[in-house]
C-alpha cells in the first residue's frame, strides 16, 4: 500500500480547493485558527471582508493606471529606482529580468512625497492616494499578525505588528504593471516552444524578504505560487480580496514553523495586469531572531539572530529567486 505524504496530501487538497481563502467577518478564533493553518501549510491565503475602504483601492489604482499609461520618456523622469522610483524590466542590481515595470516607494511619508514630484504632475494628489493606502493596508496587516501572535500564544500580542507599525519601519510600497504582450516592453524567448503569449515571465521565482505581504491586483491573472519543485497553482485574480504572503522575516521568527512561500508572477495576458503590494518590514536596526515560544528541545533555534539591516544587505546582494535564509541557519 502506498501511503500518502502530508505534503502530498496538502498540495492535492490545494489543487483541488484552490488557495485557502479566509473571511475576516467570521469569529475571530475560527480567522485565527485558519491564518494558523494557512500559514504552516502554504505561507499563503487570501482575505475577504478584510475593510480596506474600496475608493482607497480605487484612488491608488488609478493614480497607477494613470502612471503607467505616460509614454516612456515621462516614466524614466521618476526613475531609476535606486533605492525608489520607477523601473522597467531590470529587477533588483544583478541581472535579474522580468515583462514588468514598476514603481517601488518607502512607506515613509516624507520620502513619499518627495518621489511623488517626479511621478506626478498632481504630486499632492497622488501622495495623498497612496499615504491613504499604506495607511489602510499596513492596518490590515497589523490585525492579521495580532491574530497570529495569538494563535501562537506569544504573550506580547503586538510582538510583530509593532515591528511594522514602527515610525522607522522600512516597509515598502510597489505597483507592478505587466502590459500585453506587444506593448513595447516585450522579450520573447525564441527557443521556447511555448506560444509566444504563455512563457513570459512578468516576475520572477522568489520569496519575499519582509515579515508580511499584502498584494491586491486587479481582475487580471497572473500570481502563482509554487508547491515546490515544479509545480505552480494559479491564484484567481479577485479586485475585492488581498493575497497575504508568509515573508522571509516571518519564517525566521517563527523559527520554521511558517513558510515564506515561493511564487512568481506572469505576463500572458492581453489585458494589463496592475498588482499594488505592501510589503511590511521591522525597522532597520531591529533584531530578527526565532521567538523563544517558538524554539523548544524538540524544535532548537533553526536561525541565528540578525537585523533587518544585515539581512537587506544579503538579500540585495543575490539574485531574486536566492534561498538568503540559509545563510542564516544554525545548522
Ligand atoms: C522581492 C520583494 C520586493 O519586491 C522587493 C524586491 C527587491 C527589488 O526589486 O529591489 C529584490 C527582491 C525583492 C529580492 C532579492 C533582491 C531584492 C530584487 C532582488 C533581486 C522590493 C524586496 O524587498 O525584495
Amino acid at each position: 500500500m502506498v501511503v500518502a505524504s502530508a505534503t502530498t496530501i496538502r498540495n492535492e487538497r490545494m489543487r483541488a480547493v484552490g488557495v485557502p481563502v479566509i473571511d475576516l467577518s467570521r469569529k475571530r478564533s475560527q480567522v485565527m485558527e485558519l491564518i494558523l493553518k494557512a500559514c504552516e501549510d502554504y505561507g499563503f491565503f487570501k482575505v475577504i471582508n478584510h475593510g480596506v475602504p474600496k475608493d482607497v483601492v480605487a484612488r491608488m489604482e488609478e493614480e497607477g493606471f494613470h502612471f503607467f499609461a505616460k509614454p516612456a520618456s515621462e516614466k524614466q523622469k521618476a526613475g531609476p529606482p535606486s533605492p525608489f522610483g520607477y523601473g522597467s524590466k531590470n529587477i533588483g542590481f544583478n541581472g535579474d529580468m522580468g515583462e514588468v515595470e514598476y514603481l517601488l516607494l518607502h512607506s515613509n511619508p516624507l520620502s513619499i512625497s518627495q518621489a511623488s514630484n517626479a511621478i506626478s504632475t498632481d504630486p499632492t494628489k497622488f501622495s495623498c492616494a497612496v499615504n491613504e493606502y499604506i495607511e489602510a493596508v499596513r492596518d490590515l496587516a497589523c490585525e492579521i499578525l495580532d491574530l497570529i501572535a495569538e494563535v501562537l500564544r506569544i504573550p506580547d500580542k503586538s510582538a510583530l505588528s509593532s515591528l511594522i507599525r514602527d515610525v522607522d519601519s522600512d516597509s515598502l510600497l510597489r505597483l507592478n504593471h505587466y502590459p500585453p504582450p506587444g506593448s513595447g516592453i516585450d522579450c520573447h524567448d525564441c527557443n521556447s516552444s511555448l506560444p509566444r503569449h504563455q512563457n513570459r515571465v512578468g516576475f520572477g521565482e522568489h520569496t519575499d524578504p519582509q515579515i508580511l505581504t499584502l498584494l491586491r491586483s486587479n481582475e487580471v491573472e497572473g500570481l502563482q505560487i509554487s508547491l515546490g519543485g515544479e509545480v505552480w497553482v494559479p491564484v484567481p485574480p479577485d479586485p475585492t480580496s488581498f493575497c497575504i504572503n508568509v515573508g522571509d522575516a516571518l519564517q525566521a521568527m517563527t523559527n520554521g514553523r511558517f513558510v515564506s512561500v515561493r511564487h512568481r508572477a506572469m505576463a500572458n495576458s492581453f489585458k494589463s495586469r496592475l498588482s499594488m503590494i505592501f510589503f511590511g518590514a521591522p525597522p532597520l536596526h531591529a533584531w530578527i531572531s526565532p521567538l523563544s515560544e517558538m524554539v523548544t528541545p524538540q524544535k532548537p533555534r533553526l536561525y541565528r539572530p540578525f537585523t533587518w539591516a544585515e539581512y537587506k544587505k544579503v538579500t540585495y546582494s543575490l539574485r531574486l529567486g536566492a534561498t538568503r535564509l540559509d545563510f542564516f541557519r544554525t545548522t
